[in-house]
C-alpha cells in the first residue's frame, strides 16, 4: 500500500515536470523569448537548490551566455520568470511604465506578521505605508540620528580595543553588532547598557543564518505565489514573540514618558493618534496596528544589519586590497577630524567625498543585493525586442552584471573610485548604478544605511588600518538567495601609531 503510493506519487511528479518543462518552453518559443534549458521547471532556482553560489551568481551566468538577447525566460513551475538584460527594458520596468510593475513578487500569507511589511507589500497598501514611513528618512531626522550612530561607532571602536583577539577572524559579525546597536539606537530608541549583548543583536544573528528550512520556506515564495499560499507557508513566524513583543513595550513606555525623541517609536506613535490610513481614491484602508508598525521596524531593523554590514565590509576588504586609496581616505578622514577639533558632524560625513566614492565603488563591485525582482500586474510590451509580457509574469533585473559590465564600466573588476568622481558621473547614467534599486520602489533607508555605515567606518579608519586576507581558495560570495555576501576573505584592524 505504502509502496504503491510513493509510485503513483513518483509518477505524478514525473509526469507534471515533463509537462510543465514543455509547457514553459512553448509559451515563451511563442513570444519569441529565448528559453533556459537547463532546468526547464525551476531553471536557476535548481541550480541555486544544488550548488554552492548565491543565486545572483545563476543569474550572472546567464547574463553572459545570452549576449544578444532583451530578455531570457526561465521556468519557475507555472509562474511565467522573465529575466530582462537590456537596459532600456529594465528602465521600462523599474520606471517608465511602473504602474504595471508596481509588484516586487513576494507576498506574505496573512498570519506571518513581521513579513506585513513595505519590502512584500503592494498596490494600495504598499503605497499607503511607504508614504506614511517616508518621514522617518528625511535630513533631519538622519541628522538627529547621526550623534546616536556616532556613539554607537565610538564605542565599537573601544570595545575593538579592549578585545584585541577580536580584532581578526569574522570581522563581518563583528561589523553586524556595531550595525544593530546603530540601529537600534538610532531608529528605536533603544540603548542598553552593553550594545554588545543587546537581545535584539542575538536574534538578528540568529536570523542572519542560514538553515535548510529558511531556504526552503524563501525559495517557495520567490517560486510561486499560489503554491506559497497553499503550504500557508510563515518566513518570521519564529521572531514574532520576542520583535512584537519588544516594540509594544517600546511605544507603551515612550506614551507614558510622553518626551519627544523623533524616531521611528515617536513616529509610530503619530501614525497611530491619527488613525486609520486611507487612500481617498481606492477606499483602501489599513489599521496602524502595533503588529503593523512592529513589522516595518523588523525590516528595517533586518535591512541595517545584513545589507549594511555587507557593504562596510566589502568597502573594507578593498582598501585593504588598495593601499593608495586606504591613504587618501586616512587622509581624508584625519584632516576632517583635525579641522573640526575632533568632533564630526552630520554634515562633515556627508562631505566626504572620497568615502562617498570609494563606499559606491566597493558597492559596485559588490552589491549586498544582486538583482531586483518585479511582477507585471498589467498586460504590456517591452520596448526592446517587443516582448509580450502578461499580467502574473515574474521578472528579473540585474544588478550585479550591470555593474560588472564592461560596456558600462571600462576594465569592471578593478577597483576605482575615481568613477565617481563628479565630473566623471556624466559617464554613469542613472540606471548603470542600483546598489539601492531604482525606481519608486528603490531602497527607502539608503541614506540611512550610507550615513550609518560611513559613521562606522570613519570611525574605524581613524583608530585603525586595514588588513585584507585571502584564503587560499580565493574570494567567493556565500550561498544566499538574496545578498551577495563576501566569503573566504576577512578583514584585520591593526592599530594605527
Ligand atoms: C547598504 C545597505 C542597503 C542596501 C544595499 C539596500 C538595498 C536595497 C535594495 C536593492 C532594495 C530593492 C529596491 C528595488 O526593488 O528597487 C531595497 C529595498 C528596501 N530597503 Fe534597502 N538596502 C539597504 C539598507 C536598508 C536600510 C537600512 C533600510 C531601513 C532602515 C532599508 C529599507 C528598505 C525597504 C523598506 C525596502 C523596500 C522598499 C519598497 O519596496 O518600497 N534598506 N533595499
Ligand atoms: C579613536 O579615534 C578618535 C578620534 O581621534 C578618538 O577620539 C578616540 O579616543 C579613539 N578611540 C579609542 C578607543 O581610542
Ligand atoms: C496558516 O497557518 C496558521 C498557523 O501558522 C493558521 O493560524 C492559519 O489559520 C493558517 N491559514 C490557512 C489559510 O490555512
Ligand atoms: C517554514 O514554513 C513552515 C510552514 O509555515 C513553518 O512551519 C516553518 O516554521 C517555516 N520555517 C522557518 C525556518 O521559518
Ligand atoms: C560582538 C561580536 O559579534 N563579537 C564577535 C567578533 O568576532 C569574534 C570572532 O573572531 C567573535 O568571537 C565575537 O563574538
Amino acid at each position: 500500500m505504502f509502496l504503491e503510493l510513493i509510485l503513483a506519487l513518483t509518477i505524478i511528479i514525473l509526469a507534471f515536470v515533463y509537462w510543465n518543462g514543455k509547457y514553459n518552453e512553448r509559451y515563451w518559443r511563442k513570444r519569441g523569448v529565448k528559453f533556459y534549458k537547463k532546468n526547464k521547471v525551476l531553471g536557476v532556482f535548481w541550480d541555486f537548490l544544488t550548488k554552492d553560489k548565491s543565486l545572483s551568481e545563476h543569474l550572472h551566468n546567464i547574463y553572459k551566455q545570452y549576449p544578444n538577447e532583451p530578455a531570457i525566460a526561465f521556468g519557475t513551475l507555472l509562474t511565467p520568470s522573465l529575466y530582462i538584460r537590456d537596459v532600456t527594458n529594465i528602465q521600462y520596468v523599474l520606471t517608465t511604465n511602473f504602474n504595471a510593475f508596481s509588484h516586487r513578487g513576494l507576498e506574505a500569507n496573512e498570519n506571518d506578521l513581521l513579513a506585513n511589511n513595505i519590502l512584500f507589500m503592494n498596490g494600495k497598501k504598499w503605497q499607503l505605508v511607504r508614504k506614511s514611513m517616508t518621514p522617518l528618512f528625511t535630513s533631519t531626522k538622519l541628522k538627529s540620528m547621526y550623534y546616536i550612530m556616532e556613539k554607537s561607532a565610538q564605542d565599537f571602536v573601544g570595545y575593538l580595543k579592549e578585545n584585541p583577539n577580536l580584532k581578526k577572524g569574522n570581522t563581518f559579525n563583528n561589523l553586524s553588532t556595531f550595525c544593530s546597536a546603530a540601529i537600534c539606537g538610532a531608529v528605536f530608541g533603544v540603548t542598553t547598557e552593553s550594545i554588545f549583548n543587546s537581545p535584539f543583536l542575538k536574534m538578528s544573528q540568529n536570523a542572519l543564518k542560514q538553515t535548510f528550512a529558511r531556504t526552503f520556506n524563501f525559495t517557495i515564495a520567490s517560486l510561486s505565489i499560489p503554491l506559497f499560499k497553499l503550504l500557508n507557508i510563515s518566513l518570521f513566524k519564529e521572531f514574532e514573540p520576542f520583535f512584537i513583543g519588544a516594540i509594544k513595550q517600546t511605544l507603551r513606555q515612550r506614551e507614558s514618558e510622553n518626551v519627544k525623541k523623533h524616531d521611528f517609536a515617536d513616529m509610530c506613535l503619530s501614525i497611530q493618534s491619527k488613525g486609520t490610513l486611507k487612500d481617498s481614491e481606492s477606499g483602501v484602508e489599513l489599521e496602524p496596528t502595533d503588529e503593523l508598525l512592529a513589522a516595518q521596524a523588523f525590516f528595517f531593523f533586518l535591512a541595517g544589519v545584513e545589507p549594511t554590514a555587507s557593504a562596510m565590509f566589502a568597502t573594507l576588504v578593498e582598501l585593504g586590497r588598495h593601499p593608495e586609496t586606504l591613504q587618501r581616505l586616512h587622509n581624508e578622514i584625519d584632516e576632517a577630524f583635525e579641522m573640526n577639533d575632533n568632533k564630526l558632524s552630520f554634515d562633515v560625513v556627508v562631505g566626504m567625498k572620497y568615502l562617498d566614492m570609494a563606499m559606491s565603488e566597493s558597492m559596485r563591485l559588490h552589491p549586498p543585493v544582486g538583482f531586483l525582482t518585479r511582477m507585471c500586474v498589467e498586460d504590456t510590451v517591452l520596448p526592446v525586442g517587443n516582448i509580450k509580457v502578461s499580467k502574473g509574469t515574474k521578472i528579473f533585473t540585474p544588478i550585479f552584471e550591470i555593474h560588472h559590465d564592461p560596456k558600462y564600466y571600462p576594465d569592471p573588476e578593478s577597483f576605482k573610485p575615481e568613477r565617481f568622481l563628479r565630473e566623471n558621473q556624466n559617464s554613469i547614467s542613472d540606471v548603470l548604478y542600483q546598489a539601492f534599486g531604482k525606481g519608486n520602489r528603490i531602497c527607502i533607508g539608503q541614506r540611512y544605511a550610507q550615513l550609518q555605515a560611513k559613521t562606522g567606518l570613519i570611525y574605524l579608519l581613524r583608530n585603525f588600518t586595514i588588513k585584507t586576507h585571502i584564503t587560499k581558495e580565493g574570494i567567493k560570495y556565500k550561498k544566499d538567495q538574496i545578498a551577495l555576501r563576501l566569503a573566504n576573505v576577512d578583514v584585520e584592524f591593526v592599530p594605527r601609531t
